[in-house]
């Protein structure tokens, strides 16, 4: 069985509606609600799952989020709360391509990065309902010129290390660390299972979906391509989770959050 232990990096928070975190449901109303990404550690690597949203990018786009992210919460201030630094980050798997799950992407020039075959175009031509979630381009350069946002790129991020290399289906990232594919929210959307020796295995929801009321009451969140897609892919996570016994964790849900280990805490 494999050595694995997984660490959830804080990002910070953002503030949205209740009837966009719950579509058609609500209540309405502001609601604060957390981003962070994930670090597993293998025997065959770090893999690092996301990296958050760019503080700048989110007060340039979507100020009404109100964006609260100290030092700490920034890819490299969390990766350093635990003695690492970007370089240091082996293979780098984006879920979606999501603003709030891409921000830190250029902090990573060296690593190997992995998104689902669809997710990138889709990104680079999205339906006009997309258009503000696939906000922040600078994750590759051939999609920001597409889009007409070369603007956002640095002068370092070149072709080569933003590429990405395309999967499709479930996959085995490393042993017991399995991407499980779940569309819905976005055409190439991605959950992640994390098996280990010791304890059970964690199952992390990503976006498709947003808190554990979203879950046990199937609720998309309201940015979504596909939602009867999205309700299928709950299903699936639901059936994983039965079949493996694992711990669920969801990706933007203050209460629960609140529970789980983050900074130097890790599971395994
Ligand atoms: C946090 C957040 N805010 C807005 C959007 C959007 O338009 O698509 C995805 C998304 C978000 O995750
Ligand atoms: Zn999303
Ligand atoms: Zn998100």
């Amino acid at each position: 069985m494999p050595d694995n232990k997984v660490y959830l990096l804080d990002g910070g928070s953002l503030v949205l509606d209740g009837f966009h975190i719950w579509w058609n449901k609500g209540p309405g109303g502001e609601v604060r609600f957390p981003v962070y990404s994930t670090l597993i550690e293998t025997p065959k690597g770090r893999f690092l799952i996301d990296t958050g949203y760019d503080y700048d990018h989110v007060m340039r786009a979507l100020a009404f989020e109100k964006p609260k992210q100290t030092k700490e919460q920034t890819i490299p201030g969390a990766l350093k709360l635990l003695g690492l630094e970007p370089k240091d980050i082996d293979v780098l798997f984006n879920s979606h391509f999501h603003f709030d799950h891409v921000g830190g992407n250029r902090f990573f020039p060296d690593a190997k990065k992995i998104c689902h075959k669809q997710e990138l175009e889709q990104s680079a031509s999205p339906q006009p309902f997309e258009v503000l979630g696939y906000s922040d381009m600078a994750f590759n350069t051939e999609a920001a010129a597409a889009r007409g946002m070369a603007d956002q790129l640095s002068p370092d991020q070149t072709d080569s290390n933003t590429a990405f290399e395309f999967v499709e289906g479930d996959v085995e990232l490393a042993p017991g660390v399995t991407l499980i594919f779940t569309p819905g929210h976005t055409i190439g959307h991605y959950s992640l299972l994390v098996e280990f020796d010791t304890r059970a295995p964690l199952l992390l929801t990503l976006d498709a979906c947003y808190t554990k009321r979203s879950y046990e009451q199937e609720i998309n969140a309201g940015f979504h391509i596909d939602p009867v897609a999205g309700v299928n892919s709950m299903r699936r996570l639901k059936q994983i989770e039965a079949e493996k016994g694992a711990e669920v964790l969801f990706s933007h849900d203050a209460e629960s959050f609140a529970t789980y280990r983050t900074g130097v805490n890790f599971y395994g």
